[in-house]
């Protein structure tokens, strides 16, 4: 692997028990708003219905799985959509930067401040014990939000992740943090964010 922190464009944040790594600002051969437009009118966007608890709700946002394998999350399961140029294009720069191999993408429209995502960890055992997300933003900047599962004393960690910034999350940083995407009581235009994942086993 060559030494990515060696590449000024990168940095690691501190952050215990975990690691993550931001290109604030990567190249994809395209103006990020083109991208965002094109992904936007582009995509097969679904509102997937989830259960939690026993109880279902729809989730605030569009999603769009993309890839080689199906993937099973929060009761619902995900049957890929095929691999697009555009997308294909992106997986591959993302690979160059990441020096990591991805087979599947989850693409996510927040189309306003009404949307986000609950707190999570993306732990299931489809993507191994200590896998690595690489997380493109596009669009809207919104604040990324991390909370250690088990160490109130850490406090909240808020990344503002603004259009273009990619963020690597790998080693333990599932096994110990939640991340999520909070809800705005301010106006907010639309966001994309394509989490990038390596699906290892079947487990259907
Ligand atoms: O929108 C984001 O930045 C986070 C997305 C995410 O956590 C996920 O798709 O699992
Ligand atoms: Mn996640």
């Amino acid at each position: 692997m060559h030494d990515l922190l060696s590449i000024a464009e990168v940095e690691r944040l501190p952050l215990a028990d975990g690691d993550l790594l931001l290109w604030p600002q990567v190249d994809l051969g395209y103006p990020s708003d083109s991208l965002l437009r094109q992904l936007i009118d582009d995509t097969e966007w679904r509102q997937e219905q989830i259960t939690v608890f026993g109880k279902p709700y729809l989730q605030p946002r569009l999603s769009a799985w993309h890839g080689d394998l199906s993937y099973r999350y929060s009761g619902i399961r995900l049957e890929p959509l095929a691999w697009t140029p555009i997308l294909r294009h992106i997986k591959s720069r993302v690979e160059n930067l990441t020096d990591l191999k991805f087979n599947s993408v989850l693409l996510n429209y927040y189309r306003d401040e009404n949307d986000g995502m609950g707190m999570h960890s993306d732990d299931e055992r489809e993507l191994g014990q200590r896998p690595a997300i690489a997380s493109l933003s596009l669009g809207e900047a919104r604040d990324f939000v991390l909370k250690h599962r088990f160490r109130k004393d850490l406090g909240t960690v808020k990344l503002p992740l603004s259009a273009g910034s990619l963020l690597l999350m790998q080693g333990d940083t599932q096994r110990y943090w939640r991340h999520g995407i909070n809800k705005l009581r301010r106006p907010c235009g639309p966001r994309l964010n394509l989490t990038f994942r390596r699906i290892i086993s079947k487990n259907q």
